[in-house]
C-alpha cells in the first residue's frame, strides 16, 4: 500500500470562530492553521480564504496573498485552492484562483443539496471549470458529493472535458441532503473509478474519522480540517487544524500506515515537480 496522503481543510467557507474560534479568516491565521496542520503530517492544504471580517471570498488577490504567504512558511506543502468557493458565488468568481496557476484545485462534480441551499454546479459551469483545467495544466480534484457525481465526471472525461488519466477524486460524504457517509457507500465509489485512479475519503462532521479510518485501511487517502469538523471528540472542539490531523496520524499508526510527505504525495498523485 502507498503511504498515506493527509489533506488539511484548513477553513472553508461555511464555519465561523462563533462555532469554533480557532477558525482562520486573516491571512496570519490562515498561515497558522495551515503549517499546524503541515507540522502534524498533512502534506496538503486546501484552501479556500476569507476577507478579514470571515466573509467567504474567492478574490484572485486574497488568493495570490494568502497562497505567497503559506509558501513562505512551508515551501513544499501542496495547496489545492477551492473552486467551489461558497453557495450562491458565480462560475466567473469562483473561477479566479485558477488564474494563480497552482498544480491542482478543486472541481464540483455536480450540482446538490448542501444543508438548506444548493450548490450549483451546472454542467456548462463544469465543462467551464474543466477547460481552464486543461489550459492552465491544473490537476483537478475532483470533489464528488453524490454517487451520481462519479458518472458524470467520467463521461466528461471520457468526452475530453476536463483532464483525465490519472484523476483524483475527493469523496466528500455526509454533508446534509448528499450522500451519507458510510463505509458501503465508499466502497461503491472506490469501486467504480478507472484502475490507476487516487482517491480521498472525506467525513462530514462526526464522520470524520470513521470515514478515515475506512479509508486508512482501504488504501485510500484522508482528508480532516475545519471546513468538514470543528471536533476533535464528541464535545470537544480542536484547537487547531493540527489537532484533527495529528488524530488521523495516531489512526494510521495505529492501523500500520505511514503518512507521506508532499514529495512522496507529489510522486503518488503525478504531479509534475
Ligand atoms: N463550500 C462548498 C459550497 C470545493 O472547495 O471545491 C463547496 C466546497 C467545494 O467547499
Ligand atoms: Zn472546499
Amino acid at each position: 500500500m502507498e503511504k498515506l496522503i493527509i489533506t488539511a481543510a484548513i477553513c472553508g467557507a461555511e464555519v465561523t470562530k462563533e462555532q469554533n474560534p480557532a477558525v482562520p479568516y486573516t491571512v496570519d491565521e490562515i498561515v497558522r492553521e495551515a503549517k499546524s496542520a503541515y507540522d502534524a503530517g498533512a502534506a496538503i492544504v486546501h484552501l479556500h480564504v476569507r476577507e478579514d471580517d470571515g466573509t467567504p471570498t474567492q478574490r484572485r488577490e486574497r488568493f495570490r496573498v494568502c497562497m505567497d504567504a503559506i509558501r513562505q512558511a512551508i515551501p513544499d506543502v501542496i495547496l489545492i485552492p477551492s473552486t467551489g468557493g461558497a453557495v450562491g458565488m458565480s462560475a466567473e468568481e469562483r473561477l479566479q484562483p485558477t488564474e494563480l496557476m497552482p498544480e491542482m484545485a478543486t472541481l464540483d462534480c455536480g450540482t446538490c443539496n448542501f444543508g438548506d441551499e444548493i450548490f450549483d454546479n451546472t454542467m456548462p459551469t463544469m465543462r467551464a471549470f474543466g477547460k481552464r483545467m486543461l489550459e492552465n495544466h491544473i490537476k483537478p480534484e475532483y470533489e464528488c458529493f453524490e454517487m451520481g457525481h462519479l458518472d458524470t465526471i467520467l463521461t466528461m472525461a471520457r468526452k475530453g472535458e476536463v483532464p483525465g488519466h490519472p484523476m483524483q477524486f475527493n469523496f466528500v460524504l455526509g454533508v446534509p441532503g448528499c450522500t451519507p457517509a458510510t463505509v458501503g457507500n465508499l466502497e461503491w465509489l472506490v469501486s467504480h473509478i478507472p484502475a490507476g485512479s487516487t482517491w480521498t475519503a472525506t467525513g462530514i462532521g462526526r464522520n470524520a474519522f470513521t470515514l478515515g479510518a475506512a479509508a486508512i485501511v482501504m488504501g485510500g487517502n484522508v482528508r480532516v480540517g475545519f471546513e468538514d469538523n470543528l471536533y476533535l471528540s464528541r464535545g470537544v472542539l480542536a484547537k487547531s487544524n493540527g489537532e484533527l490531523v495529528a488524530k488521523v496520524v495516531r489512526l494510521a499508526n495505529e492501523l500500520g500506515r505511514e503518512i507521506a510527505s508532499p514529495a512522496e504525495a507529489r510522486r503518488i498523485l503525478s504531479l509534475a515537480k
